[in-house]
């Protein structure tokens, strides 16, 4: 593939620093370095005022991830983590890019800029369009860049030749809106960041629980024997999870961590609201470490089966939940009997652990009875990514470890609101209860054929059968894989359109024309004819609560989500009888309408103005699996990876540095990782830097295999590090170019960007 289109990240290096691995995660160097940004990026009186209401009960939700807040005491002040105080900066910041900007400044040359320095830039003060053959966006009015999007709208020969994409940020309101903007519009193409994030989950779960929710509370932590923590870096990621995985230590709860990195963060806390802890040593979370090859959990979990299968044989009894399991359970004696088809010798070599510490954590699983099961993105982006879930939920249900205090399933969500996105309807496949329900409400006939996901909506712009991309929120081009095609699939458009609030690099790989619709932030006033408006949002355990921003707008010509949506269906829809205006003069008569169509939002209004929320109804955490096709939780068979590596070949996983948010990189150090100033690396294992002859710090090319296909990506510096075997990392989004599209998971279709085959060549 050759690199034409500056979709890709610059191939240029910022000057690498090493330190050593820091021993132990956040402390006052986590609260320092939340205050740089906030001073640096906002100012320090505004930056102030804005910290205090992050989080707290009349405040806003924090935009960084979608872990829950506390249920009843909340710090003041201090409801946010290092990370979170990044998150916040980011949008609050000072910078902004005016018209006079995008004057001065052409599409090519913003292009050739790193993700980095793109985002640097600020936030989008006005619409801007970019015509087709010019270099330069030109200001816009709102209502001339909604009659623009109708007009292609309108012109397409079918509603699916049109892309409606959602990353996570989006409120409920907007998102109900959307939804019901583009099915009235006549198409399902709603793919979603969920996409390429936690479909796998999705998938999994709803098989065997009924449900593609998590199961637990926070509370759970509270009184959980055994927290598991698989594929998933909370120091980093959820920083404000370690307070509950603290919580579950003090209380004599034991932690295993399976990853094939020591994350700092999960290996030694200290907590950032007390600081008389913030000296000494700090707290030891993880108990028992099992540094796992890549993609080598249904191995692990296999061998763990199979251990607590010979125990149970032995002594009958003394290891499965069999009450729970006769009375809950469909599938046993099928996955018990499939166990003897796989022999520990064979599955062994995948794991890379030797089987004294399987053994070990074993008897942990056996020996406690209260267990949660947590994982993110090191489980769900493998080719054989649902069959990791449906293997942890097996060892769930042996244990009856579901539906009860202290027990259950945690799959920790990415985006603030990527839950509640799709609570609301955004997904390309939404079931018929909920279209039915939808079409009732507003008298509509809502389209059935099922619409397209990240990756088929990708190949329907690259085959030409796609031609407008709308993206609500997000940075597409940047986030998805295989840069170059999906850059092509973009450019293949005749327009795309994005409503954002910072500049990205899906600004600059456009379709023929291209409009920004800049839109407010979380932390901003939302002023509408009625008053100001709160909107509301779903974390990761499924508590809907109020968000409500203090801040005045970055900009007089922002609008909010619902305002953008209600506008441009205004202009696109001739005949809805929705009356889209009235409905954004008041976001508590979107409401009143989400309560009519969504399950569990009955009294909506009401339900929401009681402080910290509500939760949505949730089958598996009161221990009822009717909702599944058996009627009962599922036992499934499951397949370990079936990946054949020749020898100077690599499995290469891209994770997030502890300096970014998905793809707004805010600077350039990964500081539990011990990399400074650089992001162009690829870590790799002692042994096998000296098996290929390589130096540390040597500059060598990726070069990524899929079939007969090939993927280039330029200029990665080795860096030495605790890594398994014939396992290597690289970041996100700068490796993405090296993601084969095709190559996903079966059933949720999501990219598996953690497992791919690399060989590393010297430059
Ligand atoms: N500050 C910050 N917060 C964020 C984000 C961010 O970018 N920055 N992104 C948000 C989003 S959208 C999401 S989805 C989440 C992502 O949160 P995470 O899933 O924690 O993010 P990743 O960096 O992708 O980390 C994956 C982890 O899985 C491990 N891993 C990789 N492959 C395997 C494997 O095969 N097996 C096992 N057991 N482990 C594996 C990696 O070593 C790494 O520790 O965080 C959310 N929160
Ligand atoms: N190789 C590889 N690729 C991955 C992943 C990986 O681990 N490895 N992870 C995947 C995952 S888990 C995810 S979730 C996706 C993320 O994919 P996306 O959600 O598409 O990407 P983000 O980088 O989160 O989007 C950032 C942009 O959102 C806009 N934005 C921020 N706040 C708001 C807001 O309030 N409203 C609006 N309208 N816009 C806003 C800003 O303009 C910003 O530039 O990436 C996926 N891609
Ligand atoms: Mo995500």
């Amino acid at each position: 593939m050759n690199k034409d289109t500056n979709a890709q990240n610059p191939e240029d290096l910022t000057g690498i620093k090493l330190t050593n691995v820091p021993k132990s995660a956040v402390g006052a160097k986590a609260i320092q370095s939340a205050l740089k940004h906030i001073k640096d990026e906002v100012g320090v009186v505004k930056g102030i005022q804005l910290l205090k209401n992050v989080n707290q009960h009349y405040g806003f939700d924090c935009p960084g991830c979608a872990w829950p807040d506390p249920d009843a005491k909340r710090a003041f002040l201090a409801e946010y983590c290092e990370n979170g105080a990044k998150a916040i900066a980011e949008e609050a910041t000072k910078n902004k890019v005016s018209p006079l900007f995008f004057a001065t400044h052409s599409v090519q040359e913003l292009a050739k800029l790193s993700d980095y320095e793109i985002g640097k830039n600020g936030r989008i003060t006005n619409p801007m369009y970019l015509p087709e053959g010019k270099d330069n966006y030109e200001e816009i009015s709102w209502e001339n860049a909604f009659q623009l999007i109708a007009k292609e709208l309108n012109g397409l020969s079918s509603p699916d030749e049109a892309i409606f994409y959602t990353s996570g940020r989006t409120s409920n309101e907007a998102a109900f809106l959307y939804q019901l903007f583009v099915r009235q519009f006549g198409t399902n193409n709603l793919p979603d960041c969920s996409n390429m994030c936690h479909e796998s989950s999705g998938v999994a779960l709803t098989e065997t629980l009924g449900i593609g929710k998590g199961s637990v509370t926070l509370d759970d932590f509270n009184h959980a024997d055994l927290v598991i923590v698989m594929g998933q870096n909370p120091g980093t990621n959820h920083p404000r999870m370690l307070t509950a995985l603290s919580e579950t230590k003090k209380k004599g709860g034991k932690i295993i961590t399976i990853n094939p990195l020591p994350e700092v963060g999960l290996m030694n806390f200290k907590d950032p609201q007390n600081p008389l802890k913030w000296v000494g040593s700090g707290q030891n979370l993880t108990d028992l470490f099992l540094q796992v090859k890549i993609n080598g959990d249904v191995a692990l979990l296999k061998i763990i089966l199979k251990l607590m299968k010979e125990k149970e044989i032995a002594n009958p009894g003394s290891v499965f939940s069999n009450d729970f399991i006769k009375n809950k359970t469909d599938g046993l004696e099928e996955m018990l009997l499939n166990l003897d088809s796989f022999s520990i010798e064979e599955l062994l070599p995948q794991t890379g652990i030797s089987l004294t510490e399987i053994k070990k954590a074993t008897d942990l699983i056996i020996s406690n009875n209260n267990i949660i099961i947590c994982w993110a993105m090191g489980l769900t982006q493998h080719k054989n990514a649902v069959d990791n879930i449906r293997e942890l939920v097996n060892i769930l249900l042996l244990k009856g470890s579901i539906g009860k205090k202290g027990a259950g399933t945690c799959p920790v969500r990415g985006h603030s609101n990527v839950q509640g996105d799709r609570t609301m309807g955004i997904w390309e496949k939404m079931p018929d209860t909920f279209l039915d329900k939808l079409d009732e409400e507003f008298n509509f006939k809502s389209p059935r054929k099922h619409g397209l996901d990240v990756v088929n909506a990708i190949e329907a712009m690259h085959d030409k059968k796609a031609k407008v991309f709308f993206g609500m929120g997000g940075n597409f081009v940047s986030a998805t894989p295989d840069t170059e095609f999906t850059a092509k699939a973009l450019q293949n458009c005749d327009l795309t359109v994005h409503v954002s609030t910072k500049l990205n690099r899906s600004h600059l790989i456009t379709g023929k024309k291209a409009l920004i619709l800049p839109c407010l932030g979380r932390s901003e006033k939302d002023m509408q004819t009625s008053g100001e408006q709160f909107i509301t949002v779903e974390n990761s355990m499924g508590i809907v609560h109020q968000s409500k921003g203090h801040l005045e707008p970055h900009s007089k010509n922002l609008l909010s989500e619902p305002a953008i949506v209600a506008g441009l269906a205004s202009a696109t829809l001739k005949n809805s009888n929705v009356n889209w205006a009235n409905l954004t003069a008041d976001y508590n008569l979107i409401r009143d309408k989400i309560a009519n169509v969504v399950p569990g939002f009955n009294n909506f209004n009401k339900k929401v103005s009681v402080k910290g929320g509500f939760y949505l109804p949730n089958n598996a955490r009161n221990n009822n699996y009717t909702p599944t096709k058996t009627g009962k939780a599922n036992f499934t068979l499951n397949k370990p990876s079936d990946l054949k590596l020749k020898d100077n070949q690599f499995i290469m996983m891209t994770i997030r540095t502890h300096d970014q948010y998905n793809t707004t990189i805010y600077g350039l150090n990964d500081r539990y990782r011990g990399i400074l100033n650089e992001r162009r690396v690829v870590f790799m294992n002692k042994k096998d830097m000296e098996k290929q002859q390589f130096k540390n710090l040597e500059l060598v090319n990726l070069v990524s295999h899929f079939k007969e296909e090939k993927r280039i990506a330029k200029g990665f510096l080795i860096v030495a590090y605790d890594i398994p075997e014939q396992c290597t990392a690289t970041y996100f989004p700068e490796a993405n170019v090296l993601v084969p599209l095709r190559n996903v998971a079966h059933t949720s279709n999501t990219p598996a960007s953690k497992t791919i085959i690399i060989t590393i060549e010297k430059s």
